[in-house]
């Protein structure tokens, strides 16, 4: 029984990894181009880690009925393990690869660079990014936006086409934020990403944290990308051009601390009066 051995070995391994790079300090606005990385480097930003299904996973794990599964022992996003290897740096990426490629955004554009995947052998992979919520408020609600560029096309259409979005405030229960999961036509509103070569602009888009992100503690966003079933490789695709911030209604009036001000002036104005 070699093989189930080495599986379970390789499975442990890289949960002993799992521990996520040190994370960004979030003070109320983030921007990532992912540009600073150069056409050769192989180390991810700052507060970012990537992820792949564990060994014993594969491209039959998530599908159009099960989706991506958040939480479970094995073949969930929260059973994934980090990989340290470093990314391949690459202009065009093509084939496997669960290492994670350091892109350019097309070929005419080297100095835009781009993170991307195309998972082998494993349910799939995830760019994990760890916030420190530093604005000394808690936050209940952020607005995210980001590119998803999409490498190559494929003759078949991909089971789950593009990023899903999962979010966790504890490292180790993962939720799904529905609002980002892609479609192939955009039907009822959600956000397309087709099987051909092109980019996607996902407009920054509010959604519900599902705890309460106190002050001084982590976010984890994990961009999860399937390792479909009908095609090989799968559509490789990219991810571009993260953008953070607090909802605009509840930050403008907290972050200038303007609530309670507001409530001390009218106080004043009734007691005066
Ligand atoms: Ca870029
Ligand atoms: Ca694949
Ligand atoms: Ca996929």
């Amino acid at each position: 029984m070699k093989t189930p051995k080495t599986a379970l070995f390789t499975a442990a391994a890289l949960t002993m990894l799992a521990s996520t790079s040190p994370a960004v300090v979030f003070v109320g606005t983030y921007a990532e181009t992912f540009d600073e990385i150069g056409t050769t480097g192989t180390a991810l930003p700052a507060g970012y880690s990537y992820f792949v299904g564990e060994s014993g996973t594969s491209n039959t794990t998530w599908s159009n009925t099960t989706g991506i599964v958040a939480n479970g022992a094995t073949g969930s996003v929260a059973s994934m393990g980090q990989n340290t290897v470093g990314l391949t740096a690459t202009t065009t990426p093509s084939g496997t690869n669960n290492n994670g490629f350091n892109a350019a955004a097309s070929s005419t554009a080297a100095s835009d660079r781009v993170l991307a995947t195309s998972p082998t052998g494993v349910s799939g992979a995830a760019f994990d990014l760890t916030l420190t919520n530093s604005t000394g408020m808690a936050l209940n609600t952020l607005t995210l936006g980001y590119t998803t560029i999409r490498f190559t096309s494929v003759a078949t259409a991909n089971e789950l086409p593009g990023y899903e979005i999962f979010v966790s405030l504890d490292g180790a229960t993962w939720t799904n934020v529905a609002a980002f999961n892609p479609t192939l036509d955009g039907a009822n509103g959600t956000i397309a990403v087709p099987d051909t070569v092109g980019s996607t602009a996902v407009a920054p888009t509010a959604f519900s944290l599902p705890a309460t992100w106190a002050a001084g503690s982590n976010l984890d966003i994990r961009w999860v990308d399937d390792n479909a079933v009908q095609t090989s490789p799968d559509q490789i695709i990219g991810l571009n051009n993260v953008t953070i911030v607090p909802e605009p209604s509840t930050w403008a009036t907290s972050a200038l601390g303007l609530g309670p001000l507001m409530s001390l002036v009218l106080y004043r104005r009734s007691f005066c009066a």
